[in-house]
């Protein structure tokens, strides 16, 4: 049920200054009232009470009440907060006396679910307003505030918008044959507006697709076989010795892990243990973990020894590499330096022309903070779901199907798109029929 009154604190359970516990709902203002010194039910929206939180005649705390009453407020229902002393103990008691009065305990997310279900918010505000709180880096921190404005409504609103006009149309040619004064749809016309669509919709996932490397980093493996250098090279990378080199093969059995922010793209290294035939047991598993890393990384780093003509054991991680995102690095070019080729030398420190590389593949993308862009792996998955239905649709069009028989496909491509924001537009469909078509005048 939407309009009983739920409760939490809404602050980390810890000894803090202060700490608030919230309600929203129909009864939040009569609720505190029944706990509270003063009476707050003539109390101006937006404003605050000093006074005593009470059960019965004892205090349980001193605090500051605050009553913002509905429609203006977070979860559009009335809500009051309590400041109260930040303790763990003291917080509790007041979040139970609110209980004991008839509050029931909110679930995790239940205002921000809330202010959707209500209409305050999009499901893409929504999501935004948890990226905001998880945010751990600049980037991220950019692109939940643009969330929590629209951002996603923006980016999509245009694309909704043209497909809603060529359904409308459609639906208006088969249900109103005798008005002459709509336009007809035809295969002509709708094969350059897909092809629009799905340009539109490829551009907007490549650039979430790059956008996600920005923000969240590449998850690295750096493979190789025993003793090329590998680990040597995540200590340079990482600036410290945290894997141990040593000329012995298979000193590194285990994965060893760590993240490294090279300015313009974050990693999370993997250093693996080298990859070749071992009848050693533990190695054996070690060179198992090496195995999965590669298959679950996002970017591979195949260390290559420079300094001695390649042998079969390298031919066969180059190949096995080439279904990945990699980058070949020839190492220990301090014994001999090869030309044409990403040289370096771990031992050294010498691992500048890598880190030039990654640096500047990623740099234009650094740009992507300032763009409206879908944010998360649901968004995604939405829009190349309406992407394959385009195409689908291009294919049908091209083939001069009946554009009847197509509408059904639009309708659901249309769906996935306005479920990206979690609105559902069926009634501007017809808003727009009647508005845009002057139908029924
Ligand atoms: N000359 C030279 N030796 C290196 C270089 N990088 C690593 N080594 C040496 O190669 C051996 C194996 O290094 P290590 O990082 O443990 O290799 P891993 O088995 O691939 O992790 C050690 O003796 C390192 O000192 C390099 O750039 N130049
Ligand atoms: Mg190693």
């Amino acid at each position: 049920m939407l309009s009983d009154t739920i409760v939490a604190t809404s602050t980390a359970l810890n000894n803090g200054a202060i700490a608030i516990v919230r309600l929203s709902g129909d009864e939040a203002i009569d609720i505190v009232n029944g706990i509270f010194s003063k009476d707050i039910t003539k109390m101006k929206s937006y404003t605050m009470a000093h006074g005593f939180i009470k059960d019965g005649d004892k205090v349980i705390d001193e605090v500051i009440v605050s009553v913002f009453k509905g429609p203006k407020t977070y979860t559009k229902e009335d809500i009051v907060e309590i400041n109260t002393h930040g303790g763990i103990y003291v917080t509790r008691k007041v979040l139970n006396l609110c209980l004991s009065k008839g509050a029931r305990l909110a679930l995790n997310g239940e205002f921000t679910k809330r202010a959707y279900l209500n209409g305050r918010i999009d499901l893409s505000e929504a999501e935004a307003i948890n990226d905001l709180i998880v945010a751990n880096n600049e980037v991220k921190h950019k692109s939940a505030i643009r969330g929590i404005d629209g951002s996603i409504e923006r980016l999509i609103e245009p694309l909704l918008n043209s497909v809603m006009e060529v359904i409308g149309t459609i639906e208006v040619n088969i249900d109103y044959p005798e008005y002459d004064d709509v336009k007809i749809m035809t295969h002509s016309m709708i094969i350059p507006k897909l092809k629009e669509w799905i340009n539109t919709s490829d551009e907007m996932i490549d650039k979430a697709e790059r956008f996600r490397v920005i923000k969240d980093g590449l998850k690295t493996a750096i493979i190789g076989k025993p003793n090329v250098g590998k680990s040597s090279l995540l200590n340079a990378l990482l600036k410290k010795d945290k894997a141990i080199v040593t000329d012995i093969a298979g000193t590194t059995r285990d994965l060893v892990e760590d993240t490294i922010d090279l300015g313009n793209v974050t990693l999370h290294l993997i250093d693996t243990a080298g990859i070749r035939e071992s009848e050693d047991v533990v190695e054996k598993i070690g060179i198992d973990r090496s195995l999965k890393a590669l298959e679950e990384c996002d970017l591979v780093i195949l260390v290559l020894d420079g300094s001695k003509p390649l042998d079969s054991e390298d031919e066969r991680l180059l190949k096995l590499v080439k279904e990945k995102k990699h980058i070949v690095v020839y190492n220990k070019g301090d014994i001999k330096k090869i030309d044409g080729v990403i040289s370096i030398s771990a031992k050294n420190n010498d691992i500048s022309e890598l880190v030039d590389i990654l640096n500047d593949e990623y740099q234009s993308d650094q740009a992507l903070v300032d763009d409206d862009i879908l944010n998360n792996e649901r968004q995604i998955a939405l829009m190349k779901k309406a992407n394959d239905t385009f195409k689908v649709l291009l294919k049908e069009a091209n083939d001069e199907i009946p554009l009847d028989l197509l509408s059904s496909d639009l309708y659901s491509a249309y769906h996935d798109l306005s479920m990206i924001i979690g609105k559902d537009y069926e009634d501007d469909l017809i808003d727009h029929l009647f508005k845009n078509f002057c139908l029924g005048k």
